[in-house]
């Protein structure tokens, strides 16, 4: 990495000091229509099933409220805040291999932009929706690249989304939560392995380990593009059993310094996988309950954004304000806790961490497990 100029990108896990930072806007923010990858993640008795469409202005306007007021109280804190620019989400859009009738939108940064060291990657997503959602970052990720020379502009291959890339017929085998259950247990998800695909909140960064959940948003080939990516870092794949729905892996499992981590307890992390956790002397805890029976409305994610919480330091975390438990149980673990209401932006994206992605924290690339006696091996099933 050069070291000459102003440093503008660095940031190698989930909880040293954090210092610049993006949060999302609500801005435009569609419901897109029905396509392969969407259509199993939405649960069947979903008030999103069969519904697209614009939000409605007003819930636009009460997300954006919760996101701004969000920036502003880590602004207070001394740490930059800078925000994506939308573009017209509402537009059908188009590859020469299909098209969709309209985008998704920018509130969750932490999904499409990978943040290790001195890079920002931009990820390949895997819904159709969200295949463009990268231009929404071009404006900061040009920024960064004019002012910091170490950043690292990173781009994995746009996939190319056709129907080989999803299991024909994946949803028709689904009529209980217990066959979902089976499937997802069984590392059957909905993507073939044709192409490799990731959204960037897959990966947990942990120092010189990547720990990435293979499920419904990243495939095996994509966990190998990051391995081959990272050469310097050791990707490790990981899956959660009990997860019907399972993408992105920060309301399931969270480090929330070295040596602790939180796993949501219905998608506990697989003994053969904790081996490496346990033999480096890491503790993984129970998450605490949420404290909501449902979601909000017309929202795609579950009650378990109650974990999606925000480290700012070892010893300090943004967790939402209406999560009594989970604030309870931080405070024992002895972290100061910032309350951030935000129940009113889940539907546009996900909770605190997914609404953000890191910039700069201070620290370097540490190692965290010196001992890979139970590395978690990366699966070949993927060139069959
Ligand atoms: N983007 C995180 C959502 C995970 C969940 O719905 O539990």
């Amino acid at each position: 990495m050069k070291e000459t100029g102003k440093r503008i990108v660095n940031s190698w896990n989930e909880w040293d000091p954090l210092k610049h930072i993006i949060i999302g806007v609500a801005d435009g923010c569609m419901i897109p229509p029905s396509e392969p990858a969407m259509e199993c993640k939405i649960p069947a008795d979903s008030d999103m099933k069969g519904v697209w469409g614009p939000r409605t202005q007003d819930t636009v306007d009460k997300a954006n409220a919760q996101l701004d007021n969000y920036a502003e109280i880590l602004r207070k804190r001394g740490i930059k805040v800078d925000r994506p620019t939308p573009i017209d989400f509402s537009q059908q859009v188009s590859t020469p291999d299909w098209e969709n009738g309209s985008m998704f939108g920018c509130m969750p940064p932490r999904d499409v932009i990978l943040t290790v060291g001195n890079e920002m990657l931009e990820a390949t997503m895997s819904y159709r929706c969200r295949w463009f959602e990268y231009l929404c970052y071009r404006p900061l990720l040009g920024r960064y690249f004019k002012e910091d020379p170490g950043m690292v502009w990173g781009a994995a291959p746009k996939p190319r989304l056709t129907d080989r890339t999803y299991k024909a017929g994946y949803l028709s085998r689904i009529i209980t939560i217990e066959d979902r259950l089976k499937l997802t247990a069984d590392k059957d998800f909905v993507t073939t392995e044709v192409e490799p695909l990731f959204d960037a909140a897959e990966v947990c960064r942990c120092g010189k380990d990547l720990f990435v959940q293979h499920g419904f948003t990243a495939n095996l080939s994509g966990i190998e593009w990051l391995s081959r990516h990272f050469p310097d870092h050791r990707v490790h794949a990981v899956n959660f059993p009990g997860d019907p729905y399972p993408i992105h892996i920060d309301a399931t499992f969270v480090p929330l310094r070295p040596g602790l981590a939180i796993n949501n307890p219905g998608r506990a992390l697989p003994e053969e996988q904790r081996q490496i956790f346990y033999d480096n002397d890491w503790e993984i805890i129970d998450a605490a309950q949420p404290a909501h029976k449902e979601p909000p409305p017309l929202c795609y994610s579950s009650v378990w954004l109650s974990m999606n919480c925000l480290i700012l330091d070892p010893k300090t975390v943004v967790v939402e304000a209406s999560e009594v438990y989970q604030m309870e149980q931080m405070n024992k673990l002895g972290l100061e806790v910032i309350p951030v209401p935000f129940r009113d932006a889940y539907a546009f994206g996900g909770g605190l961490h997914c609404a953000t992605t890191d910039v700069y924290r201070e620290g370097s690339r540490e190692d965290y497990f010196p001992n890979q006696t139970h590395a978690i091996p990366l699966e070949d099933g993927w060139k069959a």
